[in-house]
């Protein structure tokens, strides 16, 4: 593959970064798009694209030029109908995203988040120690998705959120839905067809009052309706952000981290003996990995970046796994090192919008990896790891491992 030039001179790539082959491994088109300019046209859908971390970095800053109301996936909003009602958070722009993200911001504080740490320490030891049981020989073999990162975040989560515990199952295929949409229309896509309208149906019964419980995050999400905070129209979409966003990707995080441990040994050894350092080590991995690896945003004029003029009302797509892999900005940027600073990566994305749910999912991650410290002297892959392929999601299938007991 090769890259053209427009006659505006802007670099054209014919590389489809959806297809199941870049979504597999996607380094080499990562690599490809941040050498072809520091601006690209994608041929096969018409939009621009980003590559590297300087231009992500302040085209997610420039909120009021790139904006999110239009959508953050392919479709735009402006010209076509989205596949749901937009979020209030996500696909919103100041003015009307304020409220809604301060109410979330306080909810999902690092204060608030902090105080489910013994309960979700508890429960990851428990986690762990019912899965190590079944080791024999003080060895044991196991699916890492299955059993740790697939099964961690929907013990603890919804619980958090305050949803009943039928229908738990659907959470991780509306999010990989959810994830899907904002690509293009492709046999990912396709394949869930059949699925949007009860996917959907059950996610937004749950999104009610009367289906969320006692003290959780849903319940604070109506009171701060109660209080006129955001209006009770609101409360239901905001409840939906969460069941949207905060499964898969810390899912996808979790199983992140384990491969980086299983795949590091020397790193494993080192979180052993300095589990202080677990919590930096899931910023690494956040990096490296990119559990979300892309978001697109809309010119509202004709703006300036890298040199180009993108034109008012165009898309662009922005690569967050590009940027935290750009060697204009990080040393050795493929590997995966406890020695570097992670910090300022766009895993998390950046500016306004900048995941809000980012405590949630420090947290959770701490708690599965560190139960594993405290009882696993090693880990390491036991057969070949699956790619899971999403339009937007960086994820495993599966992930086989051997763990050695302490
Ligand atoms: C939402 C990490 C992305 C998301 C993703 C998908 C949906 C939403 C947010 O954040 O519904 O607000």
């Amino acid at each position: 593959m090769t890259s053209t030039l427009t006659r505006s001179g802007l670099p054209v790539l014919d590389a489809d970064p959806f297809s199941p082959e870049v979504l597999a491994d996607p380094l080499s088109f990562q690599e490809q798009l941040r050498e072809a300019g520091p601006v690209v046209v994608l041929a096969k859908y018409g939009v621009y694209a980003l590559g590297r971390y300087a231009e992500v970095k302040s085209a997610l800053t420039d909120w009021q030029s790139f904006e999110s109301g239009a959508g953050v996936g392919l479709t735009n909003f402006r010209t076509e109908k989205p596949w749901r009602p937009p979020s209030l958070l996500l696909e919103a722009d100041p003015p009307h995203h304020d409220a809604p993200r301060s109410v979330l911001a306080k909810i999902l504080g690092p204060r608030q988040i902090a105080q489910l740490r013994e309960a979700w320490e508890a429960d990851a030891a428990d986690l762990v120690d019912t899965l190590l049981a079944r080791a024999r020989g003080g060895v044991l073999e196991f699916d890492g998705v299955a059993e740790l990162s697939g099964a961690y975040p929907l013990r603890v989560f919804p619980d958090a959120v305050g949803i009943a515990s039928e229908g738990r199952e659907n959470l991780l295929p509306y999010g990989d839905m959810a994830f899907n949409a904002f690509g293009p229309h492709n046999a990912l896509v396709e394949r869930d067809a059949d699925r949007v309208e009860s996917l959907s149906l059950w996610v937004n019964a749950h999104c009610a009052r009367d289906a969320l419980t006692g003290t959780g995050f849903g319940a604070q999400i109506w009171e701060a309706a109660d209080r006129g905070d955001i209006t009770h129209e609101q409360a239901p979409l905001i409840v939906r952000s969460l069941l949207t966003a905060g499964v898969d990707t810390t899912v996808n995080g979790i199983g992140a981290f384990l491969h980086a441990v299983a795949t590091h040994p020397d790193a494993w050894a080192r979180l052993r003996r300095e589990p202080e350092l677990i919590r930096g080590a899931f910023d690494e991995t956040v990096r490296v990995e990119s559990p979300v690896q892309s978001f697109f945003r809309t010119a509202t004029r004709d703006v300036e970046i890298g040199g180009t003029i993108i034109p008012e009302g165009a898309k662009l797509v922005l690569f967050l796994g590009s940027a935290n892999h750009d060697p204009r900005r990080w040393e050795d940027p493929h590997i995966f090192s406890l020695d570097r600073d992670p910090s300022g990566h766009v895993g998390y994305g950046f500016g306004i919008h900048q995941c809000v749910g980012q405590h949630v999912a420090r947290a959770e991650a701490a708690a599965v990896l560190g139960a594993l410290a405290r009882r696993v002297k090693s880990i390491e892959l036991a057969g070949s790891p699956v790619r899971h392929l999403n339009n937007t999601l960086r994820s495993w299938k599966s992930l086989p491992l051997r763990m050695a007991l302490a």
